[in-house]
């Protein structure tokens, strides 16, 4: 069939079903919701058989589905209706939650329903439940719904007698520091992550919006007061205990989300630092950026880096666990990442908020490939990287420094560098690439645009295995497999084999020259007089809406198309 998505944006709901469809064999083309004309055009260019909306914030005009079927994705079960739907659920604290397709229509998600699905729900933040339990149902109710119209005779059933919930104002989220629990303050941050943030007035010397908390069970202070920073997060006291909130920004035009302590310096004078090594036991909940763990034979080294995104200290920080645990005397060492995504390579909006982007750009892309160094020079353990979720840009290439790659199902990839501003790239991929699929088939893959899901990964040899469901379901999987492997009798051939090569001079060279050369371009694309990386980067740190759809995401908008 020909599908036509209409988004907001090319998110990773919109990736994932792109990549299902597609990989079903039906022919998949996006239009972003730029104007409703353009909408309107898009239909008429691409004459769809359906069209889905995954994730999309306007009204979709009658033109387009009085003409063709429009079905769209809601964040909620059925009956729920309006633009905050995860919102509310999360702050009602619902058991239940679910994701239900329905018809578009006049009225905001009064449409029929063509399917639905539900899921317990976890106390976790929006992004995450949108990321891994609606993303899993929303895949299940498309499939199921192409099967229903592909049938020719479904009737799809009436919405529910529902209730509207509104869009969520600001004055539903704020915090009563003298009121609220640490539960009542981790529902708020949650229910408002990653968009729009908690507003916060009062205790920080700036308006600012806050993102990403954690409990913390053994800090204590006054209510609202700043008690500790650790990895540039800050802990604030609460009425029974406290919170670790990561990332803020400057209730102002323009501002960018930023690690804590960068939208607050002042902090990191007046407040003490509490450090935690990733490889302490702590014994009470607390917010950890980086955890090393062993169990037997294998070290696992979680990494939970908000938005998967990864600035130059923060790899120092990593490769500094990874340093640890080459010293320990197990066999294998995991990189797990976080459950919403393993890694999105280099911060783009730490680089965005440096004095100089370019030297920041610099010092993170050397930071990375140090990490990076770091894995590939191990000569005596297996190296694992785990993707419980999606990964991209040099987030990929940096678990194909691992000597073997699994991934979850349904954990989208994006392994290029294509999508800010045609980036060189770095992370060793010039090694990594044609030592997996040849030259020819490496530079497809760095050609190509668009996102790739795991399985199709697996087929085509860029990883080397996909399983689990769930996150857990994942790791529990991972950990079978590789105590298997270390204790079978092929490892010790294969440890022998790896210290032989890495400690040769001939691969010690090789891997310099790779990075030294991939060096080369990047200074290029930091430094030299084509900034469409520079431009690219700050289109994208400052969420600035497409003023039209790509080609590469637009079937319909190429010149090659012909109807
Ligand atoms: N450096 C810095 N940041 C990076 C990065 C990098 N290298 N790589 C990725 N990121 C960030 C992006 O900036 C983005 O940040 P933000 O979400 O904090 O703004 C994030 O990583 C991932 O972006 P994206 O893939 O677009 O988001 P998502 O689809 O995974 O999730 C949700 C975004 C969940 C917040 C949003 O889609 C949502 O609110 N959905 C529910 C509501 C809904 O669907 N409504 C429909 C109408 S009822
Ligand atoms: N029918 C049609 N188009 C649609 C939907 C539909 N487009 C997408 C939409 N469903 C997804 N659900 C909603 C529900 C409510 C709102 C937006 C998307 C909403 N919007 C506010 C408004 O337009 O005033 C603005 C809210 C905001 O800024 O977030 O209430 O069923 N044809």
């Amino acid at each position: 069939m020909r599908i036509l998505f209409l988004c907001y944006r090319f998110n990773s709901l919109s990736q994932r079903l792109y990549c299902e469809l597609t990989e079903r064999g039906h022919e998949v083309s996006v239009e972003l919701d730029v104007h409703p004309d353009l909408t309107v055009e898009a239909v008429e260019l691409y004459k769809p058989d359906l069209v889905i909306a995954p994730f999309l914030r306007r009204k979709i005009p009658s033109e387009v589905w009085k003409k063709v079927k429009t079905l769209i994705i809601h964040p909620g079960v059925r009956g729920d209706r309006g633009p905050s739907a995860l919102d509310w659920a999360i702050m009602r604290g619902e058991n239940r939650w679910g994701v239900t397709l329905i018809e578009a229509s006049d009225e905001y998600d009064a449409g029929d329903v063509w399917a639905w699905r539900e899921f317990p729900m976890r106390f976790a933040r929006k992004s995450s439940i949108y990321r891994l339990e609606v993303t899993e149902g929303a895949v299940e109710c498309v499939l199921e719904a192409v099967e229903k119209f592909e049938s020719g005779n479904f009737t799809p059933e009436p919405q529910r007698e529902g209730v509207w919930n509104p869009k969520m104002e600001q004055s539903v989220r704020r915090i009563d520091w003298e009121r609220d629990t640490t539960r009542d303050v981790l529902r708020k941050i949650y229910a408002s992550d990653s968009q729009p943030g908690v507003l916060e007035q009062k205790i920080f010397d700036k308006e600012v919006l806050l993102y990403n908390a954690f409990p913390e069970e053994e800090l204590k202070g006054r209510p609202g007061q700043v008690i500790a920073h650790r990895d540039e997060a800050v802990c604030v006291a609460t009425t029974d205990g406290a919170v670790w909130i990561t990332h803020m920004r400057e209730r102002s035009k323009r501002s960018i989300k930023l690690p804590a302590l960068r939208v607050l310096p002042e902090l990191s004078d007046s407040v003490p630092e509490v450090q935690i090594k990733p490889w302490e036991k702590v014994e009470f909940k607390t917010y950890r950026e980086i955890v090393c763990e062993e169990e037997g034979d294998i070290g696992f080294i979680h990494f939970n880096f908000y938005n998967g995104a990864m600035s130059t200290e923060q790899c120092q920080r990593l490769k500094e666990a990874v340093r640890y645990m080459k010293n320990r005397p197990v066999k294998a060492i995991v990189l797990l990442g976080q459950e919403d995504f393993f890694s999105n390579g280099m911060n783009l909006n730490t680089i965005e908020h440096a004095d100089s982007p370019p030297d920041e750009s610099w010092r993170n892309i050397n930071a990375m490939d140090d990490l990076c160094e770091e894995i590939l020079t191990t000569p005596d353990k297996l190296t694992v990287a785990g993707m419980q979720g999606n990964a991209g840009a040099g987030g990929v290439f940096l678990a194909l420094t691992c000597d073997t790659v699994f991934a979850r199902e349904g954990v989208v990839l994006n392994p290029h560098y294509k999508n800010i501003g045609n980036l060189y790239g770095s992370e060793f991929w010039t090694y990594t690439l044609p030592k997996r699929l040849g030259w020819e088939k490496g530079k497809e893959v760095m050609e190509e645009r668009m996102p790739l899901s795991s399985k199709k990964a697996f087929e085509i040899g860029l990883i080397d295995g996909v399983f689990g469901r769930t996150p857990s379901e994942f790791r529990e999987i991972l950990k079978e497999k590789i105590k298997e492997f270390v204790n079978s009798p092929e490892f010790e051939e294969f440890i022998k084999r790896k210290i032989s090569e890495r400690t040769s001079p001939r691969w010690k060279e090789l891997i310099k020259r790779c990075r030294e050369e991939e060096l080369e371009h990047m200074k290029l694309n930091f430094y030299g007089f084509d900034t469409s990386y520079h431009i690219a980067r700050h289109y994208f740190v400052h969420r600035i809406p497409h003023f039209r759809t790509p080609p590469y995401l637009a079937i319909h908008r190429r010149l090659s198309f012909k109807g």
